[in-house]
């Protein structure tokens, strides 16, 4: 049963949760969360040669001001003092372990790193909270994800499906899955996994898909790139909105009793659906590579620059670079047990979503086509 919003802690105090991965996508979502629901929130941010705090700075205060509620630390999941150092000082009432390595294809490159992180760190909370017997204060949330079911065993996906997983990412994520499990059972800490399907919103990583796409065709539209290039595109994914899964993130430690729960939307789309949804947003018909003529257009020219690409010219094609060695070709989650027990429905459909997506990277792209037509530079990220 839900018991939302009402505190696990002495009545009317004030919570403290502690974020790692605050500088992420879903990070910066909960964080703005928890703000909103007069939590204390402290994130943990690694050191940087550059700023990474672009996603939070709008919630940022002022370090001189008393009585902030958004306190960052310096720390690290790969490093155990930082995490006990700060774990001791906060005291918190919920940890969400949000931090990882988390892209999947990078895992295969640095696969001992995403184990340490993903996995072992995710061990290093644990361990803090049974350091500091705080096994009865503090509840565990950690980010599992749809990834641990790989290699398809059975569809759609549900909290009993045997896992199988593809990546050295997942294999990590593995390990973080059951970790938590067996603390839950051996300590008696609220400790549970969210396993979310892919979520996605304006602040999603760049070389994450739906980003590369939604982002290429806005700089495509406005004829500041010529072409996207893809992996797998008949790749099947259950897509949502992050604002809509980190809601969840908090329901799942309000409950009576810890429970790992499978949050998707029950729909899937292809790679390749997707970006036909984003091309059409912006009114850009395409030309995948391999196919017919197809019309391109420039939606609006900022730059009085005419645009890239023409009339029949491809814009959209493979590059093997971008396969993984080993794939998942299909993920469709069954949220029904989190709709049935946390009264949890997703709110934003795929097509709000990608629109909300493309408009935010059309603007961007926008200032982009500006800064070149004043004769300056405006460079674009490649991976
Ligand atoms: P992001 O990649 O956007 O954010 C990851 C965060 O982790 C960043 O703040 C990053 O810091 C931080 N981080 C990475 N390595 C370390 C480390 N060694 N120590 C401390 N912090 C670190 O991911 P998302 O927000 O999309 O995802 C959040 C979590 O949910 C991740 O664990 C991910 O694996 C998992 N997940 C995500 C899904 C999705 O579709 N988004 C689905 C299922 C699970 P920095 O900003 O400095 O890079
Ligand atoms: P995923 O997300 O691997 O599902 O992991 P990603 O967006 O990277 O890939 C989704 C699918 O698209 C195919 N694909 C491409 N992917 C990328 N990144 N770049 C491309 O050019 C490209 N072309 C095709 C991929 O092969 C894949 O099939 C995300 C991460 O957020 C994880 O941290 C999280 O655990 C899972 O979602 C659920």
């Amino acid at each position: 049963m839900s018991n939302q919003g009402q505190p696990t802690t002495t009545a009317n105090a004030r919570k403290v949760a502690l974020i790692t991965g605050v500088t992420g996508q879903d990070g910066s979502y909960l964080a703005e969360l928890l703000l909103e629901k007069g939590y204390e929130v402290h994130g943990i941010k690694r050191r940087s040669s550059l700023f990474n705090t672009d996603r939070i700075d709008h919630l940022y205060q002022d370090p001189h001001e008393t009585g902030r509620k958004f306190i960052l630390h310096h720390g690290d999941l790969t490093d155990s003092t930082s995490l006990i150092r700060i774990i001791q000082q906060v005291q918190p009432d919920e940890i969400y372990n949000l931090a990882a390595q988390s892209h999947v294809a990078v895992s295969f490159e640095e696969p001992e790193y995403t184990a340490n992180a993903d996995g072992i760190g995710a061990l290093r909370i644990l361990e803090a909270i049974r350091i500091l017997k705080l096994e009865k204060k503090t509840r565990f949330y950690q980010a599992s994800t749809s990834e641990l079911y790989g290699l398809v065993q059975e569809i759609p996906q549900k909290e009993t499906t045997p896992f199988y997983p593809r990546s050295p990412y997942a294999v990590a994520k593995l390990y973080a899955y059951w970790i938590t499990v067996n603390y839950r059972e051996a300590y008696g800490i609220y400790a549970c996994n969210g396993i979310l399907f892919n979520h996605e919103s304006p602040v999603r990583g760049e070389t994450f898909v739906t980003r590369k796409i939604t982002r290429a065709i806005a700089r495509i539209a406005l004829g500041l790139q010529d072409c996207l290039y893809l992996g797998n595109m008949s790749a099947l994914r259950d897509w949502g909105h992050a604002k809509d899964y980190v809601e969840m993130q908090w329901l799942m430690l309000q409950q009576q009793q810890a429970e790992d729960f499978v949050i998707a939307t029950g729909v899937q789309y292809s790679v390749r659906q997707f970006v036909e949804f984003a091309a059409a947003e912006l009114g850009v018909k395409l030309r995948f590579e391999g196919e017919g003529e197809a019309e391109i257009g420039i939606v609006e020219s900022v730059t009085g620059d005419k645009a890239k690409c023409k009339v029949g010219d491809v814009v959209v094609r493979v590059d093997p670079r971008y396969y993984r060695p080993t794939e998942v070709e299909t993920l469709l989650g069954d949220p029904s047990n989190a709709h049935a027990k946390l009264g949890w429905k997703p709110k934003i459909t795929l097509a709000e979503l990608v629109k909300e997506m493309v408009l935010s990277d059309y603007e961007s792209a926008r200032k982009d086509a500006l800064v070149k037509m004043a004769g300056f530079k405006a460079y674009n990220h490649h991976e």
